[in-house]
């Protein structure tokens, strides 16, 4: 029947699919926008699932949210304004509050029940809604940029899903140009961007558009995620014309952030190596992403 389908034969990686043993189903809706489901796994704690592709797990969300907040912010000195685009589970939230430079942390997020569900399942996630700096806006991303003040960011985090479902607009050219606006020059913008393993294709075609876009820098980088497919996960870094951005190399180091290691919380991944790490690429990924 058709949910089996969309769990086993998921266009974005045919072929294959990876399992978590259940031990409980915790809650299944779909919203206006998808289906939500969360479950206690066996091993990787509980797990949150969009429309049959997994979201996070408690064990390893670590590695993407602190990559994903932390590779941007660290790229630039005392970041002020943040936007988080998609995120609703909060953990983005919850890294970039360790940056104490911060001012306004803007979320976009299109699905209230993927909030309410977090407050309630995640909470060590959904704390990053706690911060005072954050404020938060339901509703489609696309219709957020569209009305943002040219250059009101200093960085912008797209924490958004696959590009199969509401997050299909968020990975092509006009909201690229959005975002780019949106920045101030010489300000960054990470975008998830998919696994090198299944996609150089799509990740090229990003990276284009992105190279066409932002004329600073645009770099990919990537970390291991167990629950992703295929293991890994990468990020889009670009920024725009002005003040020269240099991401290999965090200028704004998290070891030295007043309070950010003492935050309620440890860094259990990212740390300077990882930054710096995170930027070598395999050689396949050299010869099939033509436009790195
Ligand atoms: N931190 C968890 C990882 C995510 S969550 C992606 C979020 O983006 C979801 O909560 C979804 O509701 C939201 N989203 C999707 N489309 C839009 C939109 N148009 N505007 C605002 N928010 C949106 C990503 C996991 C990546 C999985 C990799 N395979």
């Amino acid at each position: 029947n058709k949910a089996k389908r969309m769990y086993f034969h998921n266009p974005m990686w045919p072929g294959e699919a990876h399992s978590l043993a259940v031990e409980k189903i915790l809650f299944k809706e779909r919203s206006e926008y998808q289906e939500v489901l969360v479950f206690e796994s066996a091993t990787y704690g509980k797990v949150l699932v969009l429309d049959g592709i997994l979201q996070l797990s408690e064990k390893d969300e670590c590695a993407y949210q602190e990559m994903i907040a932390h590779l941007p912010l660290c790229s630039i000195k005392s970041p002020k304004n943040v936007l988080v685009v998609g995120g609703g589970d909060g953990g983005v939230l919850r890294e970039i509050s360790r940056h104490s430079s911060i001012e306004l942390i803007d979320i976009c997020e299109i699905d209230k029940m993927v909030i309410d569900v977090s407050k309630k399942f995640f909470p060590e996630l959904a704390v990053g809604f706690e911060d005072p700096r954050v404020h938060l806006h339901v509703g489609d991303a696309v219709e957020f940029i569209r009305n943002i003040p040219e250059g009101k960011y200093d960085a912008i985090i797209v924490d958004s899903s696959d590009p199969v479902g509401p997050a299909q607009e968020l990975v092509e050219r006009p909201f690229f140009e959005m975002l780019a606006k949106a920045l101030r020059p010489g300000g960054v913008l990470c975008n998830m961007a998919e696994s090198m393993w299944l996609h150089t294709h799509l990740i090229d075609d990003m990276i284009s558009v992105c190279q066409k876009i932002f004329k600073g820098s645009v770099h990919y980088a990537w970390a291991s995620v167990p629950t992703y497919p295929s293991g890994v996960i990468g990020f889009i870094l670009c920024s725009t014309e002005g003040p020269p951005v240099d991401f290999r190399n965090p200028v704004n180091p998290i070891e030295k952030l007043q309070g950010a290691l003492e935050h309620q919380r440890e860094l259990k991944f990212y740390n300077s190596q990882m930054h710096r790490a995170a930027f070598a690429l395999p050689s396949f990924v050299r010869k099939e992403v033509k436009s790195l």
